[in-house]
């Protein structure tokens, strides 16, 4: 593990990687050698740091790996109250969360260049369909750099990228719980928006629909973001608790199942597997999104397999005790 400021991407930290390809003779002498590395790397970066990062501190695992940043271990109020404003039912009914420990979560959505890095590396397909289209994660039909969230990725896409960060980095990466999203996302307040005021605010907090975004409908913000499609992860205002985008650019699928409500939902973090295991929950809303789909408590779902151009993910991972 490496603190976040210093950013020597590049440069190697030992943890060998095994290239596609090679012989099995070869692949076997490689695979010893690198757990052996990822053993020293491990206890190098040492499991003990972890007990003395402070809620709010970055650090990352590896020069490729996303940026991570502490969220406090804590308690909230999952959902919305019956009077907020454009609630939908299913954010009832209101619920307390309590987070036993702290743990970590991507500082900004998963980036195309760190989802490509998983693809080159991997020889992963992710790339048969988004909205039914030829378009790709490569290419959403709207201009994308490196350093944008990458879109057009499946809850089960989300989940092999995290599976091979675990593979490379020995850590538990994974994607957050609904309630964890949620928790992070409001970051001690309870207000309908982060931010507070709601649509006057947004442009400076969340790339969502605005006067720039050029799509015919009438449910935006009155402000203007400049980007009518995704931003480069981090161009808004982080919130409370240093995590940029949660609200807005692309949508985050997160672990749980669908449920229409939070009747039986747990209450201690953990993930949701009980309910439609065939949809998985979005959060956050997206560029395209209307400032009501932009609030905290806002919850969407789609198939697992759906590959859509508005939907990305970020990633979680649990910390040592
Ligand atoms: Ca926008
Ligand atoms: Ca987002």
């Amino acid at each position: 593990m490496k603190k976040d400021d210093d950013r020597d991407v590049g440069q190697s930290d030992g943890c060998v990687v095994l290239a596609n390809g090679m012989t099995t003779r070869v692949a076997l002498a490689f695979a010893a050698a690198w757990i052996l590395a990822l053993g020293a790397c491990r206890a190098e970066r040492g499991d003990a740091s972890e007990r003395q990062l402070s809620a709010g501190e970055r650090f990352r695992d590896c020069p490729y790996c996303p940026a991570m940043v502490v969220v406090p271990a804590g308690s909230y109020r999952m959902g919305s109250v019956a009077w907020e404003n454009e609630r939908q039912d299913d954010e009832g009914p209101a619920h307390d969360v309590t987070f036993a420990t702290p743990f970590a979560l991507g500082v900004y959505e998963v980036t195309v260049a760190e989802f490509g890095r998983f693809v080159a590396e991997t020889g992963y397909s992710a790339a048969s369909s988004c909205r039914g289209s030829a378009s790709s994660w490569r290419n959403p039909g709207f201009g994308q750099s490196g350093g944008h969230p990458v879109v057009c990725a499946s809850w089960q896409d989300a989940k092999n990228y995290a599976e091979w960060l675990r593979s490379r980095t020995g850590e538990a990466y994974r994607l957050a719980s609904e309630s964890e999203w949620e928790y992070a996302a409001r970051a001690g307040t309870t207000t309908p928006w982060p931010w507070g005021l709601g649509e006057a605010d947004q442009c400076r907090h969340a790339n969502g629909a605005d006067a720039s975004t050029d799509y015919s409908w009438s449910w935006k913000a009155g402000c203007n973001d400049g980007h009518s499609r995704t931003a480069p992860a981090g161009s808004y205002a982080a919130n409370a608790w240093g995590l940029h985008d949660m609200l807005g650019n692309a949508f985050e699928w997160t672990e749980d199942c669908w449920n229409d409500s939070y009747t039986g939902a747990p209450s201690d973090g953990s993930v949701w597997e009980d309910g439609d295991c065939t949809k998985r929950v979005l959060r956050g809303g997206s560029w395209i999104a209307r400032p009501s789909v932009l609030r905290s408590a806002d919850r969407s779902r789609s198939a697992a397999g759906n590959r859509n151009y508005s939907v990305g993910f970020r990633v979680a991972r649990r910390l040592a005790p």
